[in-house]
């Protein structure tokens, strides 16, 4: 089956700063939330090996940027580190060094055909702006990112003209305060929700102020939401499924998209005693800053069912009390990761995304499959040879495709990642790549054999499914 990809639709890669970067250059003060995690748990970084080198992006960048050549890519989006982009973060003093860093990888990318997008933050919340004012618990943070937007528009909006606020903006603080399984461990459900809230007035501020400032080109966020899909059509199940996009998805989606917060979620946050009361202005600020389009990383099912058991009253309030997570028997699993594999998530987020956000233009800004123990696939010249990787995106890609061919206006797909890259806590552990980085001094860079299938999906602009899985 072939099957034709449209003239216009973007085919690309991502990656991030810090995932990429290394601390090469970096100065006193510069942490960011990662590096500050990576520095106090060691432990639980696979192997030792964290943001610290990565792919040392800072000095291999050339070398990235002419494999995107090499192989046609349409599009790259990597972020600026924020925790990096300020010698002082307070009173917003521009590390030149880095901020020209930026500029050639920008000029690069662009002298090379592949177009840059910038995320704004990945994650790299300065430590200096927790250590002052506990990162996003305070509305300080929202003034001080919306003076960095700013100045990140001002300097390279003359050649970037795709932008995002935030990558996944609801992660850090659900994995931190809410479920708080990562450094520093603090449970703390109203906290979480307003780093939920602060975030979206971030988001907000920097939109309105790309608008203002009459900058050719876009600007959106990157969300992470999960597709969910409920165990059974039982009430209770669907209420589940309901609670759980509720809680995940739509706190995000909403403000963005919408310029408002749904009446439930506030009702419900309300009870438990977890709302936020926004200043004076501020959601007004929120109905004015919606985004452009939206970058949607899109990886595998959220399945849930009604929880079994009544909600424990010492347990801290978490979404968690209206669902449970359910693992659908005979699933296929990538089980490097331990992620589901369900390649139509991606049509039926195109879908929920045309019947609920008015078919907001969006692109899928991250999709892609982390291997462990990829040298076990390599032919005698090195090559990786990950066909369970073409096989992956081939999947995904005819989804979204179809999607498109039923009225989506998805306008693209951006794999993660360009290169293997650092994972939080899992490091170089599942690899993600179109390129493989070898962790050697170097950190030599080699083309997969992935790359050279995604360089025929670009240059020929057909999608080619084996026979038998077309009449799937
Ligand atoms: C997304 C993040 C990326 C990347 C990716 C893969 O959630 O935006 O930064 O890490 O997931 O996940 P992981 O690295 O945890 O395997």
């Amino acid at each position: 089956m072939k099957i034709d990809i449209p003239a216009n639709f973007l085919i690309g890669a991502a990656s991030s700063a810090w995932q990429t970067e290394g601390w090469k250059g970096k100065k006193d003060g510069q942490d960011s939330y990662l590096d500050s995690w990576y520095k106090n748990e060691p432990n639980v970084w696979h192997e030792g090996y964290g943001p610290a080198v990565a792919t040392n992006f800072m000095e291999n960048y050339q070398q990235d940027v002419d494999l995107m050549r090499e192989i046609h890519l349409g599009a790259y989006r990597t972020s600026i580190n924020w925790a990096r982009f300020f010698t002082d973060h307070v009173n917003l003093v521009v590390d030149e060094e880095y901020a020209q860093h930026i500029d050639d990888v920008v000029n690069a990318l662009v002298e090379a055909g592949v177009e840059p997008m910038l995320c704004l933050e990945h994650y790299e919340l300065p430590q200096a702006l927790t250590d002052a004012y506990d990162g996003w618990s305070s509305r300080e943070v929202v003034d001080l990112y919306a003076a960095y937007a700013k100045i990140a528009f001002e300097r390279y909006g003359d050649r970037v003209h795709q932008w995002f606020t935030f990558n996944e903006p609801i992660v850090p603080q659900t994995r931190c305060y809410l479920d708080a399984v990562r450094w520093p461990h603090e449970q703390n459900t109203k906290k979480w929700m307003i780093w939920n809230y602060h975030k979206a007035l971030a988001s907000a501020f920097a939109v309105k102020a790309f608008h203002e400032g009459g900058y050719e080109g876009r600007i959106g966020c990157v969300l992470n939401p999960e597709m969910a899909y409920a165990r059974s059509s039982s009430p209770e199940d669907q209420r589940a499924r309901h609670m759980y996009d509720l809680f995940f998805n739509r706190v995000f989606f909403d403000p963005m998209v919408k310029g408002a917060y749904p009446q439930e979620l506030i009702g419900i946050c309300r009870e438990h005693g977890v709302w936020v009361d926004p200043a004076d202005g501020d959601l007004e600020i929120i109905k004015q800053g919606t985004v452009d389009f939206l970058g949607v990383n899109q990886y595998y099912p959220k399945r849930v069912r009604a929880p079994r058991y009544a909600w424990n009253p010492q347990t801290p309030f978490h979404p968690e009390m209206f669902y449970e997570g359910f693992d659908l028997p005979g699933r296929a699993m990538n089980k490097s990761r331990g992620w589901e594999i369900y390649p139509k998530v991606m049509y039926d987020m195109a879908m929920y995304l045309k019947e609920h956000y008015g078919n907001i233009p969006w692109i899928v800004s991250e999709n892609g499959m982390g291997i462990e123990g990829e040298e076990r696939f390599m032919n005698e010249q090195g090559v990786v040879q990950d066909d369970y990787r073409i096989e992956f995106i081939a999947q995904h890609l005819r989804w979204l495709l179809k999607a498109v061919e039923d009225g989506s206006s998805c306008e693209g797909y951006m794999l993660w990642a360009f290169t293997d890259n650092v994972s939080p806590m899992n490091a170089f552990k599942n690899r993600y790549g179109l390129v493989r980085i070898e962790l050697d001094e170097q950190r030599t860079r080699r083309l997969k054999k992935s790359a050279r299938w995604y360089q025929s999906l670009i240059d020929d602009r057909v999608l080619e499914l084996p026979d038998e899985e077309g009449a799937k």
